[in-house]
């Protein structure tokens, strides 16, 4: 089992959260700050089996996209996405 820690921007959040649910997968969204634009983005947690990773991954690929912010007097390119895969030693639901 893995864990897959997705920083998205909240625009993207809604469509990437109804994707996963209808494809059964469970998905945990926490409100995040970005250090560097200081501003809001979306955490969200998804625990999957590994063969369900690449589908995860996808999905956040297809739904997310970049976008320029602006940043006092420059745009920053914020990606569409940043993904963390991570091993997961156990998984308990009680
Ligand atoms: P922020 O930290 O607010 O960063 C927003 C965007 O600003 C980044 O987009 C990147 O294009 C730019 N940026 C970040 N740090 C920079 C720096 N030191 N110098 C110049 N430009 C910089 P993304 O890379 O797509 O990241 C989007 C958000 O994902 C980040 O928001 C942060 O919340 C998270 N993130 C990205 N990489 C991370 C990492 N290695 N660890 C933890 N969180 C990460």
């Amino acid at each position: 089992m893995k864990l897959i820690i997705s920083i998205v921007q909240d625009q993207d959040v809604s469509k990437v959260i109804k994707t996963l649910m209808e494809n059964n997968h469970r998905v945990t969204k926490l409100a995040s700050t970005g250090g560097f634009l200081k501003s809001g983005n979306t955490t969200l947690l998804i625990g999957v089996e590994d063969e369900k990773i690449d589908e995860v991954v996808e999905t956040i690929e297809e739904l997310c996209r970049g976008r320029k912010v602006e940043n006092g007097n420059e745009d920053v390119e914020v990606g569409g996405a940043t993904i963390f895969v991570i091993d997961i030693d156990e998984f308990k639901r009680i």
